[in-house]
């Protein structure tokens, strides 16, 4: 154990020191300190060394503890930070986690816009990203079906510009004054603070049904977006309507895109359920390890753009942020990349006070009047006086090129030295756009935000069964935890308005009366990209996947270790698990030896199948008493139902058939209830090691998302 931690020091010296690649890390590396170079002693905050952290100073009378003396401000002061170090959480996506990487443009989007950003295929951008989920508090699990934050802070030399996004491309509700009830809405009840973290309760459902607008967010997040696998295999998308403004002064409207290089995977409900308990951290951990090993997260950076003159030319107003833009009408322009590439070392100073403000934005990037984003620009604004006081802009993760000491003889502006002059928007001033605006002041929107459906229908026809289903089932779970009938009954009926089938099953499932009728007629409309499905990478990968190896004493050695290497050649990250944490030795092997033996990362009870994405057993005589271990036989299940990708050699053939019954073919196709086919990958081999390991890899990268057991 001590050479593990010693390891772990070693790997935050070298965070913290080493490697400045850009500016901003440089800005930040300045107020770094590295606890583990042995020249940082306890001081007080006012600078003093302090000879104890353990005793308070009092009065000791012949031995005997006395009263504790005020007067020990070493003390006062420990007690005084602890009580008042947490700052309020965030009222929405409290709970996140974030990392640094690099931006960088390989096609001019100069036609378009004058932010150097875009247009500068010469330079590299640093960037912070936060990714959360919305409704927990800060401590709630990171896998509860939720929409998840993905907040983007580019350092540009221009100054931030933040961009404020989600994983699902629109959002609940249309005017930005809507935002405390949706969200109190959310959130636990009022009465009883339960549920955490879910949106499985009365109250949700109610303000769903109350906001027709709301429609198609939710089918959104009762998809399998709600329990994405990654952070790394989400999409980001601004969301709201922005502008772009080119050299001639020239408005575009533009919607922003980051589709991840390796696809866009989920969960399987049961899965995302277990690992709430069973691993809490499963999303910022499996973000940390990614960057940790050097398989760096990357997502292409697109933008679909419409000239002014088109915006009244759809049946949807395009200021609305419940509507998508469909790409078969306004295709998605990819011009750039993102790639993580460094863990942050202190999660407070880097994550918890990272403040994200839509109204951050560079020359050449405007506000439309969506009417969301414009109450947007006001609130993120707002909220981060009450979570990080005045100075938030100057705490270090937040501040872009100022210096925080400002040395001078003036302070306003103008003065007689000029010193702190405006800058020209020829020079790069910020300069707004001269938007003509005329009107009648009213509590309107345009008409086209009445229509509410069309785009939820659209998002439902797009699906494959398979998500079909899953997402009747989310519904079903949902509904099932609200008690009050008027909630669930009413839910139903809108659900007709999308699709009868839809409707009856979900109605069926949670007692509703179960409707004969639509709502509406389905148009029957598709949109390629709406599937999840539609993403996966063109070439086959399994970078980064976790795959558990399976051991007890009398494993197959030469094996495991070919396994390993093929894993890592293709960047995937294999873990032995063991029958116990200590060494554990292969099938006839001496055990005096000193290379005899493997030690395995962790043991059958410690983890669970739920943390990895494939199973692989050797065969060789452990096989025997795995299939008497009650814990391996259920990893194998669990797998199993999660249709993970399992690979089984010689002996351990046996094992699967103990566990899952008879399956000796390469592949098995399974028929699900109602119809729904989804393929099991479970690979089974004889003694021959390489052909074996060689069909497990391949069924691995093939293996499409196997989000869906049927539970
Ligand atoms: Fe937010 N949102 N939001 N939101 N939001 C916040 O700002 C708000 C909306 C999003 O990692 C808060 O700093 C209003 C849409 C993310 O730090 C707050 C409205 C989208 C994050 C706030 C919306 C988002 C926030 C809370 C409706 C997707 C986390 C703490 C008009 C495009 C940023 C904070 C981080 C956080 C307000 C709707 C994304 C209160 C008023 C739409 C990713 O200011």
């Amino acid at each position: 154990m001590a050479s593990k931690i010693s390891q772990g020091v070693e790997k935050v010296v070298t965070m913290a020191s080493n490697g400045i690649t850009d500016k901003k890390h440089a800005d930040l590396h300045r107020d770094t300190v590295n606890i583990h170079d042995n020249k940082h002693f306890s001081t007080t905050d006012f600078g003093t060394k302090v000879a104890t952290q353990d005793d308070w100073l009092r009065v000791v009378n012949d031995g005997r503890t006395g009263p504790s003396l005020l007067e020990d401000q070493i003390a006062r002061e420990k007690i005084h930070r602890f009580d008042h170090e947490r700052i309020p959480e965030r009222v929405v996506h409290a709970r996140g986690a974030g990392a640094f990487g690099s931006f960088r443009v390989y096609e001019s989007a100069e036609d378009v816009t004058h932010a150097k950003v875009l247009t500068d295929t010469s330079r590299t951008t640093p960037v912070f990203i936060r990714f959360s989920t919305v409704q927990g508090s800060r401590g709630s699990a990171d896998t509860v079906r939720d929409v998840r934050g993905f907040a983007i802070k580019f350092y540009t030399e221009e100054g931030n510009w933040d961009i404020v996004g989600n994983d699902i491309p629109v959002f609940f509700i249309q005017d930005a004054m809507k935002f405390p009830d949706i969200v109190h809405a959310v959130k636990p009840e009022p009465d009883r603070e339960v549920p955490q973290a879910q949106s499985a309760h009365n109250n949700f459902w109610d303000f769903q049904y109350l906001h027709s607008e709301a429609t198609h967010m939710f089918m959104w997040a009762m998809s399998d977006r709600g329990v994405p696998r990654s952070f790394r295999m989400m999409q980001g998308f601004g969301v709201n309507t922005f502008r772009l403004i080119n050299k001639d002064g020239i408005s575009h409207f533009v919607k922003f895109h980051f589709t991840p290089t390796l696809g866009v995977h989920s969960l399987v409900w049961d899965e995302a359920l277990k690992l709430s308990g069973q691993d809490p951290d499963f999303h910022r951990k499996d973000l940390y390890e990614a960057i940790d090993e050097g398989v760096y997260p990357k997502w292409k950076f697109g933008i679909q753009t419409l000239p002014d003159s088109r915006q009244d030319d759809f049946d949807f107003d395009i200021l609305d942020a419940t509507k998508i833009w469909p790409e078969e009408d306004v295709p998605i322009r990819y011009i750039g990349e993102l790639e993580l590439n460094r863990n942050i070392d202190e999660f407070f100073t880097q994550v918890e006070q990272a403040a994200f403000c839509t109204s951050h934005i560079v020359p050449g990037i405007d506000f439309s009047d969506d009417p969301l984003l414009q109450g947007r620009n006001f609130s993120y604004f707002d909220t981060q006086l009450s979570r990080l006081g005045i100075n938030w802009q100057e705490l270090p993760i937040n501040r872009p090129g100022r210096h925080r000491i400002t040395a001078g003889k003036v302070n306003y502006w103008p003065n007689r030295f000029e010193a702190v002059p405006p800058v020209p928007p020829s020079e790069g001033g910020f300069n707004s756009f001269p938007e003509k605006i005329q009107g009648i002041a009213e509590r309107l929107k345009s008409k086209k935000f009445s229509e509410h459906i069309n785009q939820a229908q659209l998002f439902y026809n797009s699906l494959t069964p398979p998500e079909k289903y899953h997402l009747e089932n989310a519904l079903g779970f949902e509904l099932d935890h609200c008690d009050e009938p008027i909630v669930y009954e009413r839910i139903c009926d809108r659900l007709r308005d999308i699709d009868l089938e839809l409707a009856k099953n979900v109605a069926t499932l949670v007692g509703a009366p179960v409707p004969e009728k639509e709502g509406r007629p389905n148009h029957g409309k598709k949109s390629k990209s709406l599937s999840q499905t539609y993403f996966m990478p063109s070439e086959p990968t399994i970078a980064s996947r976790r795959v558990a190896i399976l051991i007890g004493d009398g494993f197959d050695k030469a094996t495991v270790k070919a396994m390993q290497t093929s894993l890592k050649a293709a960047n995937a990250f294999p873990f032995v698990i063991g029958v116990r944490r200590s060494t554990i030795y292969g099938e006839g092997e001496d055990k005096s030896s000193s290379s005899a033996g493997m030690m395995p990362a962790h043991h059958l009870e410690g983890m669970r199948s739920t943390m990895f994405d494939a199973l692989f057993i050797p065969g060789g005589s452990h096989n025997q008493t795995l299939q008497k271990n009650g814990r391996a036989i259920h990893w194998v299940r669990e797998a199993f139902a999660h249709c993970k990708a399992i690979g089984a050699m010689g002996e351990a053939v046996e094992l699967i058939k103990t566990a899952i019954g008879s399956v000796d073919k390469v592949k098995l196709a399974s028929v699900g209830e109602q119809g729904v086919i989804e393929s099991y990958g479970v690979v089974t081999a004889g003694k021959s090691e390489a052909s074996g390991i060689g069909e497990m890899i391949k069924m691995l990268k093939g293996a499409k998302d196997f989000a869906g057991a049927f539970f």
